[in-house]
């Protein structure tokens, strides 16, 4: 297969370009009034991520406002336990909350649910320009189990953890599922269009020392080894969010191209963790791009650099103006100079 070759999938397998291509976590959101009216077509969120037009709709948006390098495919990290059976709703104010779980090694994903996904990705990359990247994402299998499992966003997702250390072995049947189930569904997503993959391990900072090889390296090293093993040339970015100076070793033991790094490490200490041939991305505060002004500037000019894609730390939130989106990437992209 042909990969496209949008200046961000250059970036993420290394090479440094002149500008650095920029895209942003949560680019598309509450924060857009557009999307909010969109969004108020459908009561329910999952239905919303369903619909294959919808969803394309919500990924461009941006890009109509924004000289974004990308667009990430609109869906959410937990359409794998929804597709593997557990109910899954979002109530407004309280986030995910996940029905029971009763996996098992037979459990099979409902393809039905991935069509949707991949007619959405089909729909969009027909409408992207071809120098724009369409990432398509999953959540790591550890981030992904947190909620299948605590059945509710947490703090400490104890009840996963305790899972890991005192029922291991049905622990392992669920992570494994969920391991096959994403590499199928990535695989696919491929297929469809996708340019990039990006795997969000959004709660891997919870882990601990000796848990971390059987929660979050083995899992993921799983999923990218069988990636590369069919689409060798697709840029895999991974978000080990909250692992400090252990980025070096996910970056060595998972074998991902890029590692996306939050706001709590700088760049330069970000690079030299990591290996020579992982690329990085990162790391303005999302608080930043809410300040907007002088502070956002410094900011944004203190974080280009080492990086070989600029984004945040994590999502943007809902609060943030637009307009500090517009003059956040003017400056990325050397539009206002110093
Ligand atoms: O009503 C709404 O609009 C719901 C809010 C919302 C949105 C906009 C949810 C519920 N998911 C999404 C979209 C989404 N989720 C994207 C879209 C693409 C883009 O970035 O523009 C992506 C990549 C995700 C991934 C996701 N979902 C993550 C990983 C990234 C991260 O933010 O750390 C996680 C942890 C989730 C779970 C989830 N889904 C929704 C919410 C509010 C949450 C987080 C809940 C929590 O804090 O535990």
């Amino acid at each position: 297969m042909n990969v496209r070759p949008t200046n961000l999938s250059r970036a993420y397998k290394g090479e440094k370009l002149e500008t650095i291509p920029c895209w942003l976590m949560r680019q598309a959101g509450r924060y857009l009034p557009e999307y909010r009216k969109l969004r108020s077509d459908f009561p329910s969120f999952i239905d919303f991520c369903m619909t294959p037009e919808a969803a394309s709709e919500a990924t461009l948006q941006p890009l109509k406002r924004f000289d974004l390098d990308g667009a990430i495919i609109f869906s959410d990290i937990l359409i794998i336990p929804y597709a593997l059976g557990q109910e899954v709703s979002f109530v407004k104010n309280h986030g995910p909350q996940l029905g029971a779980l009763s996996i098992d090694n037979k459990s099979v994903p409902d393809q039905n649910i991935f069509n949707n996904v991949f007619e959405a990705i089909r729909l969009t990359r027909a409408k992207l320009p071809e120098d724009k990247a369409l990432i398509g994402f999953a959540g790591a299998p550890w981030t992904v189990l947190c909620y299948m499992i605590d059945g509710q966003s947490s703090k400490t997702f104890s009840q996963t953890l305790l899972k890991a250390i005192q029922n291991p072995d049905e622990f392992q049947i669920i992570l494994d599922k969920v391991v096959e189930s994403t590499t199928a569904y990535l695989k696919g997503q491929i297929k469809a269009g996708a340019d990039i993959i990006k795997l969000f391990d959004s709660w891997s900072g919870l882990v601990p020392y000796e848990l971390q090889e059987r929660c979050i390296y083995q899992p993921t090293a799983k999923i990218v080894e069988s990636i590369k093993s069919s689409y060798p040339n697709i840029p895999i970015v991974g978000f080990p969010k909250g692992m400090g100076a252990n980025i070096s070793v996910y970056g060595q033991k998972t074998g991902v191209d890029c590692v996306a790094v939050d706001s709590s490490i700088s760049l330069p200490q970000a690079r030299s963790a990591l290996q020579t041939n992982i690329s990085l991305q990162g790391n303005m505060d999302q608080h930043a791009l809410i300040a907007g002004g002088d502070f956002m500037e410094h900011a944004a000019r203190r974080n280009i650099g080492t990086q070989n894609v600029f984004n945040l730390g994590h999502g943007i939130m809902p609060q943030t103006p637009p307009e500090h989106v517009e003059s956040l990437i003017d400056i990325v992209k050397g539009k206002i100079n110093d």
